[in-house]
């Protein structure tokens, strides 16, 4: 396993030692939370009881391979922990999210959840966002024009593509344009600059979201309380 690889697994198992029996628990998306979704399976495995929701069509998938019990929000309103990767992670602790596509789910778990757990390795870590292109989630219908009002704000705006070429789809159904605005200094200003465009559905900007964010380089592990 390389360096980067092994701070994500320590990073995310150190998250899991947060989960209690009889909690619900936000499950994240993408290659950290990969590793949460498989240390909660061993847990579960040796009499850990807990119920959780997915945050992506994918990470459900993990979750009933080793055998997580999933609920929906119809079952609760809010949860007792979440647990999610970014891809960046601000000085303030305002985050990037969505390089998997799946950040208007992974916000609602968040916004649901009595405690959101950011599970990074160093290198997300960033003086200002921005490195990172932001991912938008836009409706399909007249997203030409949502592209073309986002790109008024100062960016370069890319819809997502899939690797054979076809436009990437998300769990819901839309579009992500991932948008250049070079370094964001103010990050709600952007944010609600975004949101209040009609056609935006949600952006990967994570504000004041973050309970902790665990951090680790492979070889330590730090808890950082915002
Ligand atoms: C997810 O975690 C996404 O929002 C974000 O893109 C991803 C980070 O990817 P990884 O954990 O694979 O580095 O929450």
């Amino acid at each position: 396993m390389d360096k980067i690889a092994q701070a994500k697994k320590m990073a995310a198992e150190r998250a899991v030692d947060f989960v209690e029996d009889g909690m619900t628990i936000g499950l994240g998306t993408g290659s950290t939370s990969y590793f949460a979704i498989q240390r909660l399976g061993e847990r579960v495995a040796e009499g850990l009881r807990i119920r959780a929701i997915g945050t992506s069509k994918r990470t459900e998938e993990l979750a009933q391979a080793v055998h997580i019990p999933l609920i929906t929000f119809s079952d609760v309103k809010e949860l007792d922990l979440a647990i999610d990767g970014a891809d960046e992670v601000a000085h303030d602790y305002s985050l990037t999210k969505g390089g998997g596509g799946a950040l208007l789910r992974e916000k609602l778990v968040a916004s649901a959840a009595r405690r959101f757990l950011v599970i990074v390795d160093h290198t997300k870590r960033v003086h200002h966002l921005g490195k990172f292109l932001l991912p938008v989630e836009v409706v399909p219908f007249a997203w030409e024009l949502t592209h073309y009002r986002i790109e008024q704000l100062g960016c370069r705006a890319t819809r997502r593509r899939q690797d054979n070429g076809e436009p990437f789809i998300t769990d819901n159904h839309n579009y992500i344009l991932d948008c250049d605005f070079g370094e964001i200094v103010d990050p709600p200003l952007l944010h609600n600059a975004l949101k209040a465009l009609p056609g935006v559905v949600e952006t990967g900007l994570f504000i004041d979201m973050a309970y902790a964010v665990i951090e680790s380089d492979g070889e330590h592990v730090t808890v950082e309380y915002p």
